[in-house]
């Protein structure tokens, strides 16, 4: 009856596997932490109740089950850059995004909604953010944001799409909505703004230009130090792994050595 997908098939086993993934192998500096808790914290925040009538504050409890800090210069906020930034941060261990942390873990690439009235997860369909935002989803990235923003410190970095087609910084988005508005003023020494194009797409947003500019000067207003570079080299890099041969991905000193051929013996 909902134009969204169902709920994920074996959500429960899915969710305490991640969690005791997350704390024995992914990052066990989070401590010990009771995954079947966890797991109810979650269900209870949705299950029995209109799928469109769930408020981020309904995930308190499950935030409170799974909180742990987030390592300062660590952060990584996003949008429109999922899979790269998966592989950029490297399941933590060169940036901790949203998806990094024991929360967002858990809540990566899943789907869930309940039901008003049966204590049944729907398999069948769940309402999309156009038919209602308090939906079980939603709300989740929602206070799962907000907590992320509010424990980054340090440097953090924004790794942005500037082919993205609403805009590298768009507004509303979950980055504009949540997470700026929650960062920490005292708590952050500089925001370092990345504003990486698709290899073989348009350049639509760059540092200083449309919506990259109207981020750069909030922030500047909130009082953050705010940098800004295009094309930062490190994340060109993992996007020319599937591109070697495009010219933005030429190494500087390649085309040279490539001409002197085979390395003689003499
Ligand atoms: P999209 O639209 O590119 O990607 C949404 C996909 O990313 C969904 O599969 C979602 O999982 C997963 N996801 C991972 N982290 C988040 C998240 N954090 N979030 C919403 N979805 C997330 O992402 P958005 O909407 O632009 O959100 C990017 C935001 O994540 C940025 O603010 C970044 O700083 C933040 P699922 O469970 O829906 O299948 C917050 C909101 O970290």
């Amino acid at each position: 009856k909902w134009k969204g997908e169902g709920t994920t098939q074996n959500l429960e086993s899915i969710v305490i596997g991640r969690c005791h993934d997350y704390i024995r192998i992914v990052n066990p500096a989070v401590g010990e932490k009771n995954c079947s808790q966890i797991w109810e914290a979650f269900k209870n925040a949705f299950i029995n109740k209109d799928p469109c009538s769930i408020l981020p504050k309904d995930y308190e409890l499950f935030i409170n089950l799974t909180f742990h800090t987030i390592p300062p210069n660590k952060s990584l906020f996003w949008e429109n850059n999922q899979l790269l930034v998966n592989s950029f941060a490297d399941r933590g261990r060169r940036y901790m995004s949203i998806g990094d942390t024991l929360f967002g873990f858990i809540g990566d690439f899943l789907n869930w909604c309940g039901q008003a009235d049966s204590p049944g997860l729907d398999y069948e369909s769940c309402p999309t953010m156009t038919e209602c935002e308090n939906n079980a989803v939603d709300s989740f990235w929602r206070m799962a944001s907000t907590t992320y923003a509010k424990q980054s410190s340090g440097v953090i970095q924004v790794l942005l799409n500037g082919s993205a087609e609403g805009g590298a910084y768009p507004q509303p988005g979950f980055f504009a909505d949540y997470e700026v508005p929650n960062l920490q003023k005292d708590k952050i020494s500089q925001v370092v703004i990345w504003v990486v194009d698709d290899i073989e797409g348009p350049d639509r947003d760059s540092c200083g230009t449309n919506s990259v500019k109207t981020l750069e000067n909030r922030l500047k207003t909130l009082g953050f130090d705010v940098t800004c570079t295009d094309n930062y080299k490190s994340v060109m890099f993992l996007l020319c792994l599937d591109n070697p041969d495009h010219s933005k991905c030429a190494l500087a000193s390649s085309a040279p050595a490539a001409q002197r051929g085979p390395i003689s013996s003499d």
